[in-house]
């Protein structure tokens, strides 16, 4: 019997919501039964600082298998040597990664935030961007994507001591091997954010950035369809022993064992063959995305995808900001975010852009004549071609019968 219903209504209208929309945000996933699990499993009661066959409390006999079997599969999964797999989340594996290789004020060079970077490479409002000189490489205005010899200019002025590439919002595929060219001619680490690739990457269809930087991290939870957290890879033992140092007990106290289980369950999927089906369709959904909306005359920027996400100016298209249009968009039961284009005139939290992905639908069953329709029904909303009313009934219409968890 429930006691706390308050709660639990409250979980299930989160539950009608993620059933009855289109969720096309490119960061969030929808994880399997197992995964659920484990998440919910007795797991959450144990403490644990420490490590596998180190820690500081007794009792820790199976909570040591369980990090150990995460830690093996993760190494597996992406050819890797060390991993640590406590962090709890992607902000906190990157704060660990500075935290161990850098002193405060050491200069870092990352991918603006405007430009697709994310808040922990350098922004001035996050600990990244003041506990350290922060600089930025934007994207070519003409091809949108990155300019590698502009990034390589910028590091040769600001001579940074770390690197970081990885973006939240960039739909092209990243040249590791090229930054790691730069870093090394400016004598810098490369460090590599590969959060919303790590699906991509883990089915070979993105190149491995283990294989080029000197440290790489992750979250758990947005193309990999874990549970939500954070992971830290190298193939430098002397780094590995650094970062273990500094995520614990640097930056964290106890590590969240349901969650490590649950990310054990999710390397296991992401080692099944299935799972490399599962990331072709993401691509090749992503790529019927932007084509028809290429087609409807929407400015996809860089014109297309290499991956799961895409960028639409809708400013420039629709005459409406990216803010209006997830409103628009959420009205009809089609969940996406409002994201800044490069050179973006509008200020952030309104936005000219918005950026839709592929993994949650492709999760959910969506195949290329899905989204073919999706982007039909954006489109209408967007133009007010149609009442929402209906384009709502025909978003329900092609999820309502879709389960959420498999
Ligand atoms: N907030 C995440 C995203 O939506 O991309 C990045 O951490």
């Amino acid at each position: 019997m429930i006691r706390d219903r308050q709660l639990f209504n409250i979980i299930s209208k989160e539950k009608k919501r993620e059933k009855y929309n289109i969720e096309l945000i490119a960061s969030e996933n929808f994880v399997s039964k197992e995964v659920l699990m484990a998440t919910g499993s007795i797991l959450t009661n144990k403490y644990a600082e420490g490590y596998p066959n180190k820690r500081y409390y007794g009792g820790c006999k199976y909570i040591d298998e369980v990090e150990s079997l995460a830690c093996e599969r993760l190494k597996k999964l992406f050819n890797v040597k060390y991993v640590n797999v406590q962090p709890h989340s992607g902000s906190q594996a990157n704060m660990a990664v500075y935290r161990a290789l850098l002193k405060n004020g050491d200069t870092i060079l990352g991918m603006d935030l405007n430009a697709g970077g994310h808040l922990t490479h350098g922004y001035r409002l996050s600990f990244s961007g003041q506990d350290y000189q922060a600089y930025s490489y934007g994207l070519d205005p003409i091809t949108e994507t990155i300019n590698y010899e502009e990034v390589r200019q910028i590091a040769l002025k600001v001579r940074p001591k770390m690197i970081i590439a990885g973006a939240s919002a960039y739909p092209r595929d990243i040249d590791f091997k090229k930054f790691k060219e730069i870093a090394d001619e400016v004598g810098a680490y490369l460090f590599v954010d590969m959060a919303h690739i790590a699906g991509l990457v883990a089915a070979h269809i993105l190149s491995n950035p283990c294989d080029f930087a000197d440290v790489v991290t992750s979250t758990t939870h947005k193309t990999l369809r874990g549970p939500r957290g954070g992971i830290i890879l190298t193939n430098n033992e002397e780094i590995s022993k650094k970062i273990n140092k500094t995520v614990f007990p640097g930056c964290q106290g106890g590590p969240l064992m349901h969650i490590i289980g649950a990310k054990a369950v999710c390397f296991y999927e992401a080692l099944q063959d299935d799972f490399i089906e599962y990331q072709n369709q993401v691509v090749k959904n992503a790529k019927a995305l932007a084509n028809e909306l290429i087609k409807l005359g929407y400015h996809v920027l860089s014109n297309g995808t290499d991956n799961h996400l895409l960028l639409v100016d809708v400013y420039k298209t629709s005459h409406i900001s990216g803010k209006d249009a997830q409103n628009l968009l959420e009205k009809v039961n089609i969940t996406c975010n409002k994201n800044a284009i490069v050179n973006d005139t509008l200020p952030p939290m309104v936005a000219s852009g918005i950026r839709l992905g592929t993994p949650a639908m492709t999760t959910r069953g969506f195949k290329e004549k899905d989204f073919i329709k999706v982007a039909h029904l954006i489109d209408e909303t967007l133009k007010g071609l149609r009442p929402l009313k209906d384009i709502k009934k025909d978003v329900i219409d092609m999820v309502k019968n879709l389960p959420l968890i498999r």
